[in-house]
């Protein structure tokens, strides 16, 4: 394949833009070689600079569950553009989208609106502040939040492969209230708690992670965690930013049967408009201001365009239940193909894998926690990266994620993936 013209605009790019590109996983640095510039998207497709086609299995990191360019989408978001951008003041439509997403996500009573899933988790931690008084937050190690300060202690994602998990700029005193524990471990969880009596406000974490690769919850962990929130009076946040409307219509909570206090949303939340949410307990959702003390706003936020986009993406989704079930087919039928193959060629990788997200790790532990993840071999996995890229295949450029499919991706294009991965697996060990 010829990468010229995204070789040519990374290398500018690096002129004007720090590393050359506006979030840090798109760089490559975890698979070596050069980013592909992406030109368009049509369902599982993408299309680049240099006129190659991909069948893609990102999906934006998540947002574009339908697949990309969905017509009612574009339709929504092109009738709201006649009537202007942004306003600043309130519109109906973000009142329609609260009353929708409070009737998805089983525990969310209230609702509010921010522009990124970063923003959700600095806003529901300071909330869970505020309502319990208390200043420590309990993280896992592997989760990643986003980039607000006292989540970039022990992170996945792009801060794992960078090698800097606790990022310079962060300070000392944000650090100390950021307590970390390994994730499915029920025991540190109490021993922290126990040595930290009173002084916890939140603990967050991603129900089923996709920053450390997809990694589940074991049996009981987050009917565990939920216990040792009620018994200490803890804010139980989860941060569904990508699990969210993705894997049920309610999320992780209404999949695994249990109840957060608060709620973090993001990505599909906004069609593949910038958009994040985070709502919870009324109790607790009274607490933001205008409602109550703590302070949280946002020019942009309900922004009308994205709110349009958002509120056709969620409407579908409640309308169509069958798309869960499609999805659910689809992540089956890929990763038992993946299983078949590395049968027949004698290898053992552990995939993981929930509804439509997945990881195919390289190691042969099972992954459930951070250092699990972690013993995969690299190396390899930039090897599989750039052989599934030469034959068409486009996955995040990082053992550390997960995959997300949408709808849009056919049986037939599922073969096809199967296949590419089964040479490509071929490939790297010389078989
Ligand atoms: N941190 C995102 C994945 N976990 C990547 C976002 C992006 O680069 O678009």
């Amino acid at each position: 394949m010829n990468f010229s013209n995204s070789n040519a605009l990374f290398e500018k790019a690096q002129k004007y833009i720090p590393g050359g590109v506006n979030s840090p996983v798109r760089a490559f640095k975890a698979v070596g070689g050069s980013p592909v510039f992406i030109k368009s998207a049509k369902g599982a497709m993408v299309y680049d600079e240099d006129g190659n086609s991909f069948i893609e299995l990102i999906n934006s990191w998540g947002p574009m569950i339908l697949g990309h360019g969905h017509e009612l989408i574009q339709k929504a978001v092109s009738d709201t553009l006649q009537h202007s951008f942004s306003f600043g003041a309130p519109t109906r439509r973000e009142v329609e989208i609260a009353e929708l997403i409070v009737s998805m996500v089983p525990s969310v009573e209230k609702v509010r609106m921010v522009n990124s899933g970063t923003e959700a988790t600095m806003s529901a931690v300071r909330v869970a502040r505020g309502y319990t008084g208390r200043s420590k937050m309990i993280k896992f190690e592997g989760c990643y939040h986003g980039h607000g300060d006292s989540f970039l202690i022990a992170a996945g994602s792009g801060a794992v492969t960078f090698g800097t998990p606790d990022s310079p700029g962060v300070t000392k005193g944000v650090a100390n209230d950021t307590l970390t524990a390994p994730y499915n471990n029920l025991e540190a969880v109490q021993e922290i708690v126990a040595a930290n009596k009173g002084e916890i406000a939140a603990l967050i974490l991603e129900p089923v992670v996709g920053n450390m690769g997809c990694v589940l919850p074991q049996e009981g962990f987050l009917e565990g965690l939920r216990k040792i929130c009620d018994q200490e009076g803890i804010v139980l946040i989860f941060d569904e930013v990508m699990t969210g409307f993705r894997l049920a219509k309610g999320g992780a909570q209404q999949r695994f049967g249990v109840m957060p206090d608060l709620t973090t949303m993001g990505k599909i939340i906004g069609g593949g408009m910038p958009v994040g949410a985070y709502g919870g307990k009324a109790e607790i959702m009274n607490c933001v201001s205008p409602a109550g003390p703590v302070y949280q706003a946002g020019t942009l936020s309900g922004n009308p365009i994205a709110m349009a986009a958002g509120m056709t993406m969620l409407t579908y989704l409640n309308e169509h239940p069958e798309v869960y079930t499609i999805l659910e087919n689809k992540g089956q039928k890929l990763v038992s193909g993946f299983k078949s193959s590395a049968e027949k060629l004698g290898l053992n990788y552990t995939i993981n894998q929930v509804g439509s997200m997945y990881t195919q790790f390289f190691t042969q532990k099972a992954v459930t926690d951070f250092p699990s993840a972690k013993s995969s071999n690299l190396e390899l996995f930039g090897k599989y990266f750039h052989a599934m890229l030469n034959k068409g295949i486009y996955l995040g450029p990082s053992q550390f994620e997960s995959m997300f499919l949408s709808t849009a991706l056919t049986d037939e294009m599922i073969s096809t993936v199967i296949s590419a991965n089964e040479e490509s697996l071929k490939e790297i060990h010389n078989l």
